[in-house]
């Protein structure tokens, strides 16, 4: 594993502009990804599971698929992990022009195929962030209410989201939470969308309206600049214009910001940097593999703090 850093560097450095560039750059980026599955699954293979991630498969899949099948879903776990340590040795910024941004195009390996792709869960608004550590925070719950309004969510939603995850029993305007709401909130984050069903009020279409916007994370994470859509964008900073809106994409789409200064300064606005990143802690992998008879879709969630090597807080496997 150790020669593909050295080549990941080379291809994040080379950082010319140009279409042709950046042409010959995507399809070293394809390459390189198809290699670190290759050695991901040599040590799967070697190691059959590989300790760390022993054990993740649920007893269901194992009773009904195949050893292969094992073997590929280590090799997608380590392949995701070795790739965005690998961004973390090379870059301190995440955006889309990264080695981890790149899919792992459909690969024959183990007599199956094997795809995949890496997503920047802070390219959406966190949904725990109205309330971090249990406190309601005024900026987030303006952010999460300009978000519900774009998707066409109530408003009033925004308030019982906050109230269900902050610590208090009082709203906002001091009334007596389980009185407005006829029932004691839980006051506990969210660890997935769909517990927005278990608050009252919510419908699996505004979860439908709320995916392309917002994410639960398990702590605090802000939205990265650099990955998160212009839709997004525009909705949760609603103060800068269509033409700024416009110099500040240009910008990016030449060269990813280095800080929110520099997203502040392109944009025209001052943007609080508690609320915005130019990183992201938060990746989500999809993977697929496919056998003659059976087709697998494996999900899974790395935390990848400073400093410290990635891991799994969240793992799903099944038959597509
Ligand atoms: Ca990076
Ligand atoms: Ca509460």
């Amino acid at each position: 594993m150790s020669a593909a850093f050295p080549l990941i560097a080379q291809s994040i450095c080379d950082s010319c502009c140009g279409a042709y560039q950046r042409a010959r750059r995507s399809q070293r980026g394809a390459a390189l990804i198809v290699a670190l599955l290759l050695t991901a699954l040599g040590a799967a293979v070697a190691t059959q599971l590989l300790a760390p991630l022993a054990g993740w498969l649920s007893r269901e899949y194992r009773a009904r698929d195949t050893q292969a099948a094992y073997t590929l879903a280590d090799a997608a776990a380590t392949w995701s992990l070795t790739v965005l340590s690998g961004d973390a040795r090379t870059s301190t910024i995440d955006h889309l022009g990264e080695l981890w941004a790149i899919s792992l195009p459909p690969t024959q390996v183990e007599g199956g195929t094997i795809s995949g792709q890496i997503t920047d869960l802070q390219s959406r608004f966190n949904l725990n962030n109205v309330a971090p550590q249990g406190l309601r925070s005024e900026a987030n719950v303006i952010v999460a209410k300009l978000i519900f309004a774009r998707a066409g969510v109530p408003a009033e939603l925004a308030e019982r989201l906050a109230d269900a995850i902050d610590n208090d029993l009082v709203t906002a305007s001091g009334q007596s939470e389980a009185q407005v709401y006829g029932a004691r909130m839980g006051n506990q984050k969210l660890e997935t969308l769909a517990d927005l069903l278990t608050l009252g009020g919510f419908t699996a279409a505004h979860i439908e309206a709320l995916s392309a916007f917002v994410d639960v994370l398990p702590d605090a994470g802000s939205i990265n600049v650099n990955t998160a859509s212009a839709e997004l964008l525009a909705t949760v900073l609603p103060n800068a214009s269509g033409a700024q809106w416009a110099n500040a994409l240009a910008v990016r789409g030449a060269k990813p910001f280095a800080s929110i200064t520099e997203f502040s300064s392109a944009l025209g606005v001052q943007v609080p940097d508690s609320a915005f990143s130019v990183s992201s802690q938060y990746f989500q992998m999809n993977s697929t593999i496919s056998f003659d008879l059976v087709k697998h879709a494996i999900v899974i969630r790395c935390r990848r703090l400073l400093g410290v090597a990635p891991t799994i807080y969240y793992r799903s496997v099944q038959n597509a």
